[in-house]
């Protein structure tokens, strides 16, 4: 049997996916849902709750514990561990994981008899771990920029200006602010390496593709930055965990997962990933050409690139990707939060916004709404408000497609600097099932719209990584295109196609939305003479 396994810990979730590489066959799709099935670690749509609405942390102890409940969950479907060939994992990006000296001697002796988290538990020296929706940064971010010399240079030598949910500003205000538990941290990871870590009984590299999003890693050297950990915090480079290529076979599964779940002991673990690599290749983008827009907690809007190119404007990321070449990302916080935002406020569910979104006119009869519902990333607004133009605050079918449209806006609007034409559009992540959004996403960015049968990308993509990782220089050694053959394919009758009208109206949307966004964050010009007219123009049609 040619099993593969890849594993997905995400903020809200932990989930295995089990592919046959062979006979094209996914075996296994099980999730554990943290909220549900762990409440003795408190946490909401997997956060722990926090009177500042910029700070976001996570127990890292509750990973493990997922990770135990997943395994066990699967030993009890009857699944065979025995005939996983190699694991690799994606994790929720930028999240730090610091561990003390202790680490190295607990992940060697780990004992099946006893709970990961209860074993790991001594071996942290900070409990929490800031994760990717933290924006508390903001200062650090300023000090690091200054002391490299500019937004630009950073953004130069890292593939993104400083961000604040990036690694290196999360550990600089540890460094500063608790100056005593960084002294007694031996090791820094990022989630995806902490929890390689504990599959391989040691400590594991960081691959490239989750190196990219610390502000740390020289994106054209793949090493880590001099310049950027010495202006991050002193006696960081100690701390780091090494760099290796995505397809790193980093060692043999750890005895603990013998014993307890029944793998083979010549089980190979290939170098966890962040999860938007890892959705890269769970969606197929091994060459540049179209453009993925996963809608999750967060929407990122991501495609294969061969060179790095970078934002002038500092907005979205150049990450490397687990193909060896490069990756554009960009990350809208507002997301699901956003929707989910209007859901809760009019107590409606998904069958009633859709059908608001199909019964409600393009372009919204003028009316605006920028979600700023949490703080957002892209564009920056460090204030939670969402910004109202002619939209009533009970306007519960204005705030659903205001909603909808603002995000697809948006994302058009904030990726023009890729200097790509999406043509093609892949559409992933929860709320891609819903294809009323999916028409607005094909209409404000004039592109075709594809589903995919498999909801989780990031825990695909992770398993064809194991694949393609622990193939490499064996005769069986698979290409990229034969590894995502059959697997990370969009479905071809979803299409969606644009509607020539509303692309349009959606021209004029998004240039009427910019100047909104420019008006509440930039003191532009006040829109609304320009949305009169606007809709105006929607009611004679
Ligand atoms: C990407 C980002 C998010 C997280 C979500 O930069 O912050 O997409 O990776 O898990």
């Amino acid at each position: 049997m040619s099993v593969y396994l890849g594993l997905d810990s995400s903020t809200q979730s932990l989930s295995a996916i089990a592919v046959n590489i062979v006979t094209g066959e996914t075996l296994l799709d099980v999730s554990v849902s943290f909220d549900e099935r762990l409440p003795q670690f408190g946490t909401e749509n997997g956060v722990l709750p926090n009177g500042d609405p910029n700070v976001v942390h996570a127990d890292p102890l509750m990973w493990l514990a997922a990770l135990d409940l997943l395994f066990a969950d699967l030993k009890a479907l009857g699944f065979d561990f025995s005939s996983v060939k190699a694991i690799s994992g994606s994790g929720q990006q930028h999240g730090s994981v610091y561990l003390n000296s202790r680490a190295t001697a607990v992940l060697k002796g780990l004992e099946a008899s006893r709970r990961l988290d209860v074993q790991l538990q001594p071996a942290l020296a900070r409990k929490t771990s800031p994760i990717w929706m933290d924006s508390s940064t903001t200062e650090e971010c300023k000090a690091i920029e200054a002391n490299i010399g500019s937004r630009a240079a950073v953004a130069e030598l890292t593939g993104s200006s400083c961000f604040e949910r990036f690694t290196g500003p999360q550990i600089k205000k540890f460094a500063d602010y608790d100056a005593t538990k960084y002294a007694k941290t031996a090791k820094i990871h990022l989630v995806s390496s902490f929890m390689a870590s504990v599959m391989i009984g040691k400590h594991a590299p960081i691959d490239h593709g989750d190196g990219s999003g610390m502000n740390l890693m020289d994106i054209k050297k793949k090493d880590w930055s001099d310049t950027m950990v010495k202006a991050t915090a002193s006696g960081l480079s100690s701390r780091l965990p090494k760099l290796v290529p995505s397809d790193t076979d980093i060692g043999r599964i750890n005895k603990y997962f013998v014993d307890k779940f029944g793998f083979k002991t010549n089980t190979r673990v290939i170098a966890w990933s962040g999860d938007n690599p890892c959705s890269l290749i769970g969606v197929g983008l091994i060459k540049p050409g179209h453009a993925c827009i996963s809608l999750g907690t967060s929407d990122t809007f991501f495609g294969a690139m061969p060179t790095p190119k970078i934002s002038k404007e500092g907005e979205g990321h150049v990450f490397s990707s687990p193909t060896g070449d490069y990756m554009s990302l960009i990350c809208f916080l507002n997301g699901s939060l956003a929707r989910e935002h209007i859901k809760e406020q009019f107590n409606i569910g998904w069958d009633e916004f859709s059908e608001i979104l199909a019964t409600t006119r393009p372009g919204n009869h003028g009316k605006i709404i920028l979600p700023y519902f949490s703080p957002e990333i892209t564009p920056h607004v460090s204030k939670a408000e969402a910004i109202r133009y002619g939209l009533d605050t009970s306007d519960l079918r204005g705030k659903v497609r205001g909603v909808i449209e603002a995000q697809m806006a948006s994302i058009a609007n904030h990726s023009k600097w890729m200097g790509v034409r999406t043509r093609t559009i892949y559409a992933t992540g929860g709320a891609s099932a819903n294809r009323e959004i999916l028409q607005v996403m094909a209409d404000m960015n004039n592109a075709s719209v594809y589903q995919f049968k498999a909801g989780n990308t990031a825990a695909l993509g992770a398993a064809l990584r194991a694949a393609h990782g622990h193939l490499k220089g064996t005769k069986a050694e698979l290409s990229w295109d034969a590894v995502i053959k059959g697997f990370a394919e969009p479905v071809k009758k979803s299409i969606i196609k644009p509607d020539k009208e509303t692309v349009k109206t959606y021209k004029r949307f998004r240039k009427l939305y910019q100047a909104c966004e420019d008006h509440a964050l930039r003191g532009g010009e006040d829109p609304s003479p320009a949305l009169k007219e606007f809709s105006r123009e929607l009611r004679g049609k």
